[in-house]
């Protein structure tokens, strides 16, 4: 990522060390080794005073929202609230009430399929998505284009692991309905020019859709600045709980759409006859929310910002260059996915090792990876693999860790080759 003058004075080098006392699960031994956690791509892990924010409203404050009159329950509200101002002011999102809590990633898209999709979304119809999406980015529109007779356009990518912006305007004609786009590739690492592709998009009055799972824990978004219609991510892949995301929306699309769930807290009042739908955000959150995620995921913003994105951004960034360089000594590797922009992962295979024998190997070692297709079985295909090794970072990885990781990957040598 490209960073400002005032960031790069503002942001100071990253205490690693004391940022690892934040996270107690990170002094675990795997094996009688120290475990290296490189799966953050997966999920992270929590830093104590996000599970601490979990333990203190079971202990304080455990009541439902939005319907107590009672002390406790408007405890609850206040801080559920409050999550969503902190989250809306960290991804720079123009209204508060843009912000809808989701379960994650995969339920954020799949609600925009379902409502925003199934209202616009006809028989000849376009969704463009790109060659590099993971699976929760394409089925719901594959689902949606079966259902309306719609059609499914993918933007190429080349050997690089690049879109082919080309392409991709190319592809942009009167019968696109959305652009839906990885904002970071979570198989290849790619960072998309976003920022582009929503211009290109919206000169022809397309809304875009980001995927921003893989961006929100590694750089700083601003969604005004993108100007992007539709961003989601997932709590449980930037230092908070599992089990809550978010959406957001431009208020012009959201007031627009149908409700995705029915139930209580999204209406304002039900007959037999006719229900009138509450106002945004409620009208998308039926039922009682994951009450304690979201409150944790607002002390889980309240840490990112303590520690500060940039710099967060910066030391992955030196993580990154540094695992490159390193992970070239070891023989047979080759990196799947070089793209001019990349951030948090590295994807590799090996010439003697299937990538699950890395994985199985290295947790000997107590080193943990992913290996597996990702949930990216059409970029898979792309390069010519069933599977990749993938080694991804967080704000608490070290270069010694990337040192254990190399050590490791000799010893699959000694193994196989
Ligand atoms: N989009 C991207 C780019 C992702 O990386 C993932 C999860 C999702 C969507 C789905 O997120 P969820 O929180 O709704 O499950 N990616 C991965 C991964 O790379 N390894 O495990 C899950």
């Amino acid at each position: 990522m490209s960073l400002s003058s005032d960031e790069t004075i503002l942001s100071t080098p990253l205490d690693v060390e004391r940022i690892r006392q934040d996270f107690p699960i990170l002094a675990t031994h795997v094996n009688g080794k120290p475990l290296v956690y490189l799966d953050n791509a997966a999920t992270s892990q929590t830093p104590k005073q996000v599970v601490q924010a979990i333990a203190d409203y079971y202990n304080t404050s455990n009541s439902n929202v939005h319907r107590g009159v009672h002390r406790l329950s408007q405890v609850a509200t206040d801080q559920y609230e409050m999550a969503r101002k902190k989250v809306a002011r960290f991804l720079g999102a123009p209204l508060v009430c843009e912000v809808i809590f989701t379960s994650g990633t995969t339920e954020g898209i799949n609600l925009i399929a379902q409502t925003y999709g199934r209202q616009h979304v006809g028989k000849g119809d376009e969704i463009l998505v790109t060659h590099m999406e993971h699976h929760s980015n394409i089925v719901p529109w594959q689902m949606l284009c079966e259902e309306k007779g719609a059609t499914l356009k993918v933007v190429p990518v080349d050997e690089k692991g690049d879109i082919i912006f080309e392409e991709y305007e190319k592809l942009l004609s009167p019968r696109t309905k959305l652009v839906a786009a990885v904002h970071v590739s979570n198989a290849l690492g790619t960072v998309n020019p976003v920022k582009q592709m929503i211009e290109a998009a919206h000169a022809m009055n397309i809304p875009v859709l980001l995927d921003g799972a893989q961006s929100t824990p590694h750089m700083p978004i601003n969604i005004k600045d993108l100007d992007v219609d539709f961003f989601v991510c997932s709590g449980h892949k930037m230092y908070g709980p599992t089990g809550i995301g978010v959406l957001y929306g431009k208020g012009k699309y959201l007031e627009a759409m149908p409700p995705y769930k029915g139930g209580g807290d999204m209406i304002l009042s039900v007959s037999f006859e006719k229900t009138v739908f509450n106002s945004l955000p409620y009208k998308f959150e039926a039922g009682t929310p994951h009450i304690e995620g979201t409150i944790a995921l607002g002390a889980t913003v309240d840490y990112l910002n303590a520690v500060g994105m940039v710099a967060i951004a910066r030391h992955e960034q030196m993580l990154m260059n540094y695992g490159e360089e390193a992970l070239q000594a070891v023989d047979g590797l080759r990196f799947i996915g070089q793209a001019r922009e990349k951030a948090g992962v590295i994807s590799f295979v090996m010439e003697h090792a299937h990538p699950h024998d890395i994985g199985q190997i290295l947790d000997e070692h107590g080193v943990a990876i992913r290996a597996g297709h990702h949930c990216a079985q059409p970029i898979m295909k792309h390069f010519n693999v069933p599977a990749t090794a993938r080694a991804s970072f967080a704000m608490y990885n070290t270069k010694e860790e990337i040192d254990a990781l190399v050590n490791a990957l000799h010893a699959v040598n000694k193994v196989f080759a």
